[in-house]
């Protein structure tokens, strides 16, 4: 027998207070055979007899057992796609829903407010999702290693193998709890076994997992390798417009619709850091999309097309090239070319991934083509998931952020919803930081960003706090002072990390590759386009109209804000512009004191996290409070690191030592 040697992380359904009785469930519109339904019941057995030990006995079509309280699952049209109508009293309770996600999701809500404590009667909940497309994307590649992962190895894949247990089934769980609706298992760099996901070699594994997802609403979609026609094909090229190619595709999706029609489709990375794609031939990216798009529509299949394509073999010496500027530069141009079942996937900012980085200004900025926002829960620039860093904060500024496209409903939370320009499709995607760690994410506490990004996804309307607390009820049930020790650490977690990292939107200077840790000229004299121009007199990189232009991308109103230091939110001073180290910054301090500043702040701010952490010890259940811990042990190491080497570091370009005389070296 298998051992479970996984946490259930948010499910674990301790008991919340001590129920009575038994629970029938009613039907009324749903099909209790339906895989959907049964997996919606089958959860609800499970939680009430773990948090209130309550039984669940289903009722038969005559009634006949007698139940102190039914649930009702109501089929009702009314309802938006997706959505649910969740209310229960003395009688028990009734989830209302158009479709049977809904229904789940419905009895997920119903779920999450008896373990945050609620009682029956004081529940009522009506949600339905803020983003059509709620999708994870696993970078797991086949040999069982994940890239950029920080938690163990894939539960996906091992040797070159697929697969399937009973982790698959929670893991599934995990995901429909917080309302995603799309997993692509494989990393968007295909190469080796991936390649051949899509043949013979895997189609029964892939299809057994497609179904253990569909049990859960949840569509399996696989990332591509833009050169199958050769490497699978054997054909000399894979150019788009070439019909031998063209005729290739269509066979190949036309088997793969026939062995796993429950796919959703298929998420595409191409001419990227060595990523074949349309640009060798001369072709655009929208060339490309289309292409696949035409031919899988029949089957309702869509492509998700990732517009991060920039230079990586630039030169630092050259300062008019700018990374930022090559997202819009390739994708704005073919705004409204997209076919209707193509989505472009655009990453939060126009670099990578940084602690901090200005709103990719291709969200809003194409008017005419699906868009869908992707955000990073796996850590690479942000901890490791060693050091703590809570980001829905930061996905809450980006998808607050007014873009300017449309009068009255211009933020990106507005844009890739649909709301702004009625897109057929819209949603919102993480890399995801999972592994087959006993925890799934590395640190117990990083399995908030894999929650919270999911709850924010399906309602971008909650606030950091709320998804915070949410999170700790459902893991650690807390009394109330100890849960707002940990809301608050989660909450300061991000800005801390900040402030003993990189300052003021300039991104990098981490260690090349791994990306933990400081190495404050790694990436200045490399060819990755990702430079900070510190000298002796100033730092920070020029994309106003005098630089790069970059600023100049946005609509007006941000383009001006940007182009002037004055202006500038000073955040993102850095990003936008040059700035000397005598500059007095809004607060009155200069440039320079205020790197001393915050980076002494941000790693005595990190020791203060790790002390909170201590005090919680008595609350926190021991295995998981000593992973933790270590974690924090690691994280002060690096946070000194980042600290002393920034410091030092500038403190030797400009010459200006600290006015408080603090230990520099
Ligand atoms: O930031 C880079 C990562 C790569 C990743 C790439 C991407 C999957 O360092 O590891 O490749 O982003 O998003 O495609």
């Amino acid at each position: 027998m298998e051992v479970n040697n996984w946490t259930q992380l948010w499910l674990s359904y301790q008991k919340v207070y001590e129920g009575h009785g038994t629970w029938g469930i009613g039907y009324s519109g749903f099909d209790a055979e339906n895989r959907i339904v049964e997996s919606a019941v089958y959860e609800f057995r499970t939680a009430m007899e773990g948090l209130t030990g309550e039984n669940v006995v289903i009722t038969d079509s005559e009634g006949n057992v007698k139940n102190d309280r039914i649930l009702s699952l109501v089929k009702d049209e009314s309802i938006p796609k997706e959505g649910y109508r969740v209310e229960s009293g003395e009688y028990g309770a009734t989830v209302k829903a158009p479709d049977e996600n809904g229904l789940l999701y419905g009895i997920f809500a119903l779920i999450r407010n008896v373990a945050c404590g609620k009682k029956p009667g004081e529940i009522k909940e009506e949600l339905s999702p803020s983003n059509p497309l709620r999708m994870m994307n696993h970078w797991d590649n086949m040999d069982g290693s994940i890239e950029r992962g920080y938690s163990g190895n894939s539960f996906f894949f091992d040797k070159d193998s697929i697969i399937i247990s009973r982790r698959t089934r929670d893991y599934a769980r995990f995901m429909a709890s917080v309302g995603i609706n799309g997993v692509v298992i494989n990393n968007v760099n295909v190469k080796d076994a991936a390649s051949y996901l899509i043949t013979d070699r895997y189609f029964d594994k892939v299809k057994a997992l497609s179904e253990i997802f569909a049990d859960y609403g949840i569509k399996l979609y696989l990332s591509l390798n833009f050169a199958s026609p050769i490497e699978l094909g054997g054909m000399s090229i894979c150019d788009p417009m070439s019909k031998e190619v063209i005729d290739w595709w269509k066979g190949k999706m036309s088997e793969i619709h026939l062995k796993v029609p429950e796919l959703g489709g298929f998420l595409v990375k191409a001419d990227s850091e060595g990523r074949p794609g349309p640009f060798t031939y001369g072709r655009t990216q929208a060339d490309g999309a289309n292409m696949l798009a035409d031919i899988i529509d029949q089957y309702g299949w869509i492509i998700i097309w990732r517009c991060f394509v920039y230079n990586c073999t630039q030169d630092w010496r050259d300062k008019k090239t700018d990374r930022a500027r090559a997202g819009y530069d390739y994708f704005k141009d073919q705004d409204g070319d997209y076919h209707d079942n193509v989505i472009l996937q655009i990453k939060n900012g126009p670099m990578d991934f940084q602690i901090r980085e200005a709103v990719s200004p291709l969200l809003g900025g194409l008017t005419r083509t699906n868009q869908m926002l992707e955000v990073q829960i796996a850590q690479e620039y942000t901890g490791h998931q060693i050091d703590l860093c809570y980001l829905i904060p930061l996905f809450k500024e980006v998808l607050d952020f007014h873009t300017y496209c449309r009068e009255g409903c211009d933020t990106v939370a507005d844009v890739v919803s649909t709301r702004t320009f009625g897109n057929r499709l819209g949603g919102m995607a993480a890399v995801i930081n999972t592994g087959n760690d006993y925890n799934w994410t590395g640190n117990d506490l990083a399995a908030a960003n894999t929650y919270g990004f999911g709850r924010l996804a399906f309602d971008t309307s909650l606030s950091s706090e709320q998804i915070a607390r949410e999170w700790i009820r459902m893991t650690y049930q807390l009394e109330s002072d100890k849960e707002d020790i940990l809301t608050d650490m989660l909450l300061r977690s991000r800005e801390i990390y900040e402030k003993y990292t990189s300052f003021l939107g300039i991104g990098w200077m981490v260690t090349p590759h791994d990306h933990y840790g400081p190495s404050i000229d790694g990436y200045e004299y490399s060819r990755w386009g990702t430079y900070h121009r510190a000298d002796h007199l100033g730092i920070g990189v020029d994309r106003t109209d005098k630089g790069t232009g970059y600023a100049q991308q946005y609509y007006k109103e941000n383009a001006q804000m940007y182009n002037d230091p004055k202006t500038c939110p000073e955040e993102l001073l850095l990003f936008f512009h040059h700035i000397p180290y005598t500059y007095k910054l809004k607060s009155g301090k200069t440039l320079i004191q205020y790197i001393y500043d915050s980076h002494f702040e941000g790693l005595k701010e990190a020791q203060e996290l790790a002390q909170s952490w201590e005090r919680l010890k008595p609350v926190i259940p021991a295995e998981s409070h000593e992973r933790v811990s270590k974690r924090f042990e690691l994280q002060l190491v690096n946070a000194r690191e980042w600290c002393d080497q920034v410091n030092s570091y500038f403190y030797r370009k400009s010459g200006i030592p600290d006015e408080k005389g603090r230990e520099i070296f």
